[in-house]
């Protein structure tokens, strides 16, 4: 799509990212789209599941009233990752790692495949689906360590009971790794936000913040966001077809 590439050229993008010193992005769940993975907001089979909104069966009470739900929920939740691998949008910010003298990637998604595609001191900010946590001593394990027909899990260090290692709705983002996003974003200069529909707070305010402290910021998304009117660039596609073109 030359006039795309036009686009991006005339915005001055290119020059921009040749320039900066610190680039950050804040992905969500469309940069996981064409590796199949449902976005939840597209109408995917995660929106709902045995008819609850995800925002339910995803919710901090949840795990108080049916541990087991919770679990049945997100063992189907990797069922659908298994055979979901990194797409050349996850890819090609792997490679951004090394392309600027600071680079930081925040990611919403709990899909762990940023970090497969080769991405370091990803910033999980709603935590890893591949994780389980201690609700008695905190300890996290690799789920896919722990005997799948024994759920909630038992944790090995302590024998509590575990549950996902992900932020539910209602509960707060882990605190370090919040801080360190947060601060992030109000160093770069440029902020890249991918495959969001930039609703869920506070995750969705990074941009934001990122824009008021002067970054240049560039959505990429097929769809408008609420951000889209702040952007300072809008590419209107596919992450993954979308960023691999980005030469800088
Ligand atoms: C908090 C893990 C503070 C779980 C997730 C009422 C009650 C309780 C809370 C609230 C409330 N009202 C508001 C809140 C706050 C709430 C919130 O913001 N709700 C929204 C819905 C209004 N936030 C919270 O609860 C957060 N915590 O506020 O705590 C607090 C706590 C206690 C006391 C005081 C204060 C916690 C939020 C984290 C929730 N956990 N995930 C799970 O996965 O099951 S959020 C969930 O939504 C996912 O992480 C997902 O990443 C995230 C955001 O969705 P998106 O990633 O944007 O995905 P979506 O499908 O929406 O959009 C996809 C986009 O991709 C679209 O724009 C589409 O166009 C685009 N796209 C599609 N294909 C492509 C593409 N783009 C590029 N390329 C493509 N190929
Ligand atoms: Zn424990």
């Amino acid at each position: 799509m030359p006039e795309k590439e036009e686009s991006v050229n005339a915005s001055g993008l290119r020059g921009r990212l040749r320039a900066a010193r610190s680039v950050f992005v804040l992905t969500g769940a469309g940069v996981s789209a064409e590796s199949g993975v449902p976005t939840f907001r597209g109408g995917g089979q995660t929106a709902v599941w045995k008819g609850m909104p995800f925002d339910v069966i995803s919710s901090a009470g949840m795990v108080g009233r049916d541990l087991a739900l919770v679990w049945e929920w997100f063992d189907y939740r990797r069922g659908v990752l298994q055979s979901c691998r990194p797409n050349p949008a996850h890819e090609t910010i792997a490679r951004w790692q090394t392309s600027f003298p600071q680079f930081t990637l925040a990611t919403q998604n709990v899909d762990g495949l940023h970090t497969e595609a080769g991405s370091r001191g990803v910033l999980e900010l709603h935590g890893n689906v591949w994780r389980a946590r201690c609700l008695n001593c905190e300890g996290r394990e690799d789920v896919r360590e722990k005997d799948a027909s024994v759920r909630p899990p038992v944790c090995r260090a302590c024998g509590g009971l575990m549950r996902p290692d992900v932020v539910l709705f209602g509960e707060m983002l882990p605190e370090e790794v919040w801080v360190e996003a947060a601060e992030r974003a109000a160093t770069a200069d440029v902020c890249f936000v991918v495959g969001t529909s930039a609703i869920v707070y506070p995750a969705a305010g990074l941009p934001a913040a990122a824009k008021r402290a002067g970054a240049f910021l560039v959505e990429v998304n097929p769809e408008e966001t609420p951000l889209s009117n702040i952007c300072d660039v809008t590419l209107r596609g596919a992450a993954g077809e979308v960023l691999p073109r980005l030469e800088f």
